[in-house]
């Protein structure tokens, strides 16, 4: 009997497919390509950011980049700086901050973000805030229409006096929108402490905020709130890695 050959197709490559960590640390080189010598720099917190804080100290090892100056958003941060040794500071010595670079939870195309799900928000905000030039990094799973709408928690800061009291305060002021407030509880389910020494209130709505000022606004004004995860018009330019390339935005 005849045997017949048949043609084998030509080996199809197969399809790249990263993974969100390494979405990630595309993002977090590619931002880490606005840092200069000599700059005074945020440095961010979260898986994302981590990335480009690894990348800084692997720079100034390989002597391409000289007199940086780190503030870092966290005490995480601060000790992944250290034992990259990267020159470490703080606001006090350095108010006004050439660039910082960090994640965020959610991106809406104003270039609004939601921070604080990792548990950071307060330092990040006060370093975010001073500065020149904030580049947020994040893989395409963080971009959203409106902030707070994903069903996902909106992190607020808030003084552990009291802290049901506040909860109640921020559940009422979203009771249209059908919100849940619920302390966040750390991996032993004991109250998550903050790198300040505060809680965390998640804010669960059923519908999207309304205009995000006001909401910030009047969050802001009840007194046991220390501070809340939105950034409002802060981020100056925002990158995203997603299967298809880079995209960068500008405000
Ligand atoms: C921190 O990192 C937080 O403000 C934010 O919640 C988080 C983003 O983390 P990841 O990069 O791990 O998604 O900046």
């Amino acid at each position: 009997s005849s045997m017949e050959v048949l043609a084998m197709p030509p080996p199809l490559s197969p399809p790249v497919i990263l993974t969100q960590d390494e979405l990630k640390k595309i993002a977090a080189y590619k931002a880490v390509e606005f840092v200069e010598s000599g700059m005074i720099l945020g440095l961010g917190t979260g898986s994302t950011a981590k990335h480009a804080v690894d990348r800084i100290g692997e720079l100034l090892h390989l002597g391409k980049l000289k007199n940086i100056v780190g503030i870092p958003t966290s005490k995480k941060t601060q000790e992944q700086a250290l034992s990259l040794g990267i020159p470490l500071s703080d606001l006090d010595n350095h108010p006004i901050i050439d660039l910082a670079i960090d994640g965020a939870d959610e991106v809406d195309p104003y270039l609004n973000l939601v921070k604080g799900r990792g548990g950071s928000l307060l330092r990040g905000k006060m370093v975010e805030g001073a500065c020149k030039k904030f580049v947020c990094i994040v893989d395409e799973s963080k971009l959203v229409k409106h902030l707070g709408g994903s069903g996902l928690a909106m992190p607020v800061e808030v003084v552990p006096f009291c802290w049901k009291f506040t909860a109640n305060k921020l559940r009422e002021m979203f009771e249209d929108s059908g919100c849940v407030a619920q302390l966040r509880n750390d991996c032993k389910g004991e109250p998550f402490v903050t790198d300040n020494g505060n809680y965390i209130v998640d804010l669960y709505l059923k519908k999207e905020m309304g205009d995000l000022r006001v909401s910030s606004d009047a969050i802001l004004r009840i007194a046991g709130v220390v501070e809340h995860g939105m950034f409002l018009d802060m981020a100056t330019t925002v990158i995203v890695a997603g299967e298809l390339g880079i995209t960068t935005k500008n405000k």
